[in-house]
């Protein structure tokens, strides 16, 4: 007969697990009870064990997150007297009995996550918490968009989705909440994924040296544990569990120009226009509060936009489509449509006695829609019509956590919570991503095409429906930094599609400052300008001539890029990895990347390294991981593991491609609807890895491409035989592209052999952006050789078959 061992510790305040009493097995894992609650273990892949443990009979449900079930037959028990061990073939689980507490082990029995052997999982009231041993030099990264350092080790946040207007770059919590990290140590990486939406902290170590935790205000104990041999595919398992981005539309990764507002329609088109007359490629335009009569959801201010439909026809002449605001608060106001039938159909917030909540948000006194009810999405989506019908492609839903005057909604209101009526305490957290659900599904509805979606607010999950962007940024070096570390975090979280204000929403931007920014944001995924009320004019031009050329260099880049970029992002919707990429995704037990003084830098996409400098210095001292380097405007070639001193005064920002690397690149177009040439130009880069790209097309709008209406080809680099193959494309759409002009960066050759057939080498000089005026007369630019000069290239016939190149 077995003890039971008592774990209650002496406070009395103090809940723990318990021992165990009872278990039964499941096919995808087992449920059980202890003194003092029940749990369960369910697989949902080798590599991702769910552990759920409560207080109550039945364990919460939390419907928004996770979109897959647990599956069967994953593991094998064993039991002894003082353990169980649930196996599968990446992961050993160790639960101890006496009391419950979890270990997880790799195959070699090595020690990858512990409970902390007298905490464990356990209750101070209704916070539950988990306590996890700190391991040697244990890191921690990712948790969405939370600032501070890569390495969060030593710090602890909060997560409550937050409206907090011009956040310090220090500032916690902000407005999206992803309670998902990663652990690394000892040369190994794990997951964490806490699945409960109230108030909820992570604490790594901060004000400790003895464990990390996470820990919620309420609900159960509900956390997905993931080990995957390297962060990448940890990351592909969260997105497993939390869904992946679907592709937006390609206009949606060219420029953005927005501005809280331009009005009348007149400036609208002036702005639009100013992009073309200075050749300054674009896509979208914004429309932000003030296009609403009296700041009313689904309203078109008279005076200001008589005619909504013409003007988004107009701008289509120019290439350009038009982006809205979309806030939640829905004006109490009789015989204003939206409110009267919400009312009616009884689809708002509400105290617990019943009556509407009513907040303070733009248009006054507002209604809250409840986006936790199914009814009320619905009808939502269907108001969406109102913006389709008059043109409308883009949909920007701010103030979503929900924000309102006062910043602080009383716990008590209530929300539907998909049919499990809860209050803010539980559903705050979850309110924006139902609102983004709920507007995203109207839009593609009424559109029959894919639209552009944009966030503030967001629960993990989020990248399933939109684009998330980093709120009310300041315009200074530390926050163009600050930003580009969010967005790393965030892509380690699952979130690929992400972007800040570039030149900073509040504050003025400095000359140089915006154009660093717009040379850093042309490597970001979402590219976007915008800026505050009563702010001077901060349009790629405002800055004068020297930022207006630099402007139009990077915003060419970027308009050459997209193959490369929309790939990616096409790449992120099948792997759930990020477009920018921390170093800490490929280098991860290299501790240089962590480094305050490099941990900004990252990949975009598989191969291009962004070192992100202040706008300040003209000269600094970037990291190059392991593998080979060339400097991207001239080609110099570096080694890796080092630390390099190079040039970066304004007009170049340090950017490096990674020896092996594929590029494809497209000729100058104005906006995304234009067609480039027919020449695709692809960059290789001689490297000693093997390396793959899939290259992908299709029409950039419609969602044909799930019925086969793509073309996809994978272009494989094999560097031990010298040799870049073109596989045989897939899809039913024929590529746009009829030649290829392949550049080879880091080959000296004369010849090389394409299907066997030999072929002379051109040797061209090359330049990916040009040489600006000289502003300065100072000779700052002219030593920065940015053309290559006698690059090896040549030219062929892209046909579906089979392509071999060999060098
Ligand atoms: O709609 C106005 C702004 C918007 O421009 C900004 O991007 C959002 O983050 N919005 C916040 C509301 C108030 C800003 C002071």
């Amino acid at each position: 007969m077995t003890t039971i061992t008592k774990t209650i510790p002496k406070d009395g305040d103090h809940i723990a697990v318990g021992g165990l009493i009872h278990f039964d097995t499941l096919p995808h894992g087992i449920i059980g009870t202890t003194e003092n609650c029940q749990f369960s273990i369910s697989l949902y892949a080798s590599s991702i064990f769910r552990i759920r443990i409560s207080r109550k009979d039945t364990f919460d449900q939390n419907p928004y997150a996770v979109v897959v079930s647990p599956t069967d037959d994953l593991f094998e028990l064993q039991e002894t007297s003082d353990k169980l061990i649930l196996s599968t073939d990446t992961i050993d689980l160790h639960v101890s009995k006496y009391p419950v507490r979890f270990s997880f082990y790799t195959k070699d029995g090595q020690l990858i996550n512990q409970d902390d052997p007298a905490f464990g999982t356990s209750w101070q009231g209704t916070e539950v918490s988990t306590y996890k041993s700190l391991q040697a030099g244990e890191r921690f990264i990712g948790l969405g968009e939370k600032t501070g350092n890569l390495d969060r080790a030593g710090k602890a946040y909060t997560n409550w989705n937050t409206d907090f207007f011009a956040y310090g770059v220090d500032a916690d919590p902000l407005y999206l909440s992803i309670p998902f990290y990663i652990g690394i140590h000892s040369g190994l990486s794990y997951g964490i994924f806490f699945d409960n939406t109230h108030k909820s902290i992570f604490n790594f170590g901060a004000s400790n040296r003895r464990f990390s935790y996470f820990s919620a205000e309420d609900g159960d104990m509900d956390y997905y544990f993931i080990h995957e041999a390297e962060v990448k595919d940890i990351i592909s398992a969260y997105t497993y569990l939390t869904g992946k981005i679907e592709l937006p539309p390609k206009w949606a990764l060219g420029y953005q120009q927005c501005r809280y507002s331009y009005y009348p329609d007149s400036e609208v088109l002036n702005v639009a226009r100013t992009f073309r007359d200075k050749d300054l490629p674009a896509d979208v335009i914004y429309l932000d509060i003030h296009h609403m009569e009296g700041y009313k959801v689904f309203t078109f201010d008279e005076q200001r936009f008589p005619n909504p439909k013409k003007l988004t026809e107009k701008l289509a002449e120019m290439g350009f489509k038009v982006a809205v605001i979309v806030d939640p608060g829905v004006k109490v106001q009789n015989g204003y449509a939206p409110y009267e039938e919400g009312k009616a159909k009884d689809l708002f917030v509400k105290y617990p006695d019943g009556e509407d909540y009513e907040a303070e948000v733009w248009p006054g006194w507002c209604n809250l829609p409840d986006f936790t009810k199914a009814e009320t999405r619905d009808w939502w989506s269907e108001w969406m019509k109102f913006y389709t019908d008059r043109g409308i492609r883009g949909f920007w839903n701010d103030m979503n956590e929900p924000a309102s005057w006062g910043q602080h909604t009383p716990n008590l209101i209530e929300f539907d919570f998909d049919g499990q009526k809860t209050s803010h305490r539980k559903a705050r957290n979850i309110y924006g991503q139902n609102m983004v659900k709920s507007t995203v599904e109207g839009a593609k509805k009424h559109l029959n095409e894919r639209p552009l979606m944009l966030t503030r607010s967001g629960y993990a999950g989020i990248q399933r429906y939109t684009a998330v962007w980093t709120g009310d940024n300041v315009a200074s070096d530390e926050h163009m930094l600050a930003g580009i570390r969010l967005l790393n975090s965030m892509g380690l979280s699952g979130i690929p599609f992400t972007g800040y204000d570039v030149g900073g929403f509040c504050g003025h931007a400095s000359p140089s400052l915006f154009a660093r920014w717009m040379s850093i944001a042309t490597f970001s995924p979402f590219f976007r300008g915008h800026s505050m009320i009563n702010s001077p004019d901060s349009e790629p031009w405002a800055f004068g001539e020297e930022v207006e050329e630099i402007s139009r260099n990077y915003l060419k880049l970027r308009y050459k890029l997209i193959p490369y970029i929309y790939s990616t992002l096409y790449e992120s919707s099948q792997n759930g990895l990020p477009v920018v990429r921390s170093l800490a995704i490929t280098d991860t037990h290299d501790a240089k990347v962590y480094d305050p003084a490099y941990q900004n830098q990252y990949l975009f996409g598989h191969g291009i390294l962004v070192a992100p400098v202040e706008s300040t210095k003209e000269i600094t001292k970037v990291y190059l991981p392991k593998g080979e380097w060339y400097y991207l405007f001239n080609d110099q070639a570096y080694k890796g593991s080092q630390e390099a001193y190079v040039d970066c005064p304004i007009s170049h920002l340090p950017v490096f491609v990674k020896g092996s690397s594929i590029i494809p690149i497209q000729s100058d177009v104005k906006h995304l609807d234009e067609k480039p040439s027919e020449t695709l130009e692809l960059h290789l880069y001689q490297g000693s890895q093997t390396n793959e790209f899939v290259l992908y097309e299709d029409d950039g709008t419609s969602y044909d491409f799930k019925k086969g209406a793509f073309h996809k080809r994978t272009l494989r680099y094999d560097s031990a035989n010298s040799q870049l193959v073109f596989k045989p494309s897939l899809g039913d759409m024929d590529t746009h592209f009829k030649e290829v002009k392949l550049y080879l960066h880091g080959f000296d050759l004369d010849s090389v052999r394409v299907n066997d057939i030999r072929v002379n080498v051109q040797k061209v000089n090359y330049a990916f952006i040009q040489q600006i005026s000289q502003f300065d007369p100072l000779p700052e630019n002219t030593n920065l050789h940015h053309e290559i000069k006698g690059l090896p290239c040549i030219t062929f016939k892209l046909v579906d078959e089979q392509i071999t190149i060999k060098f």
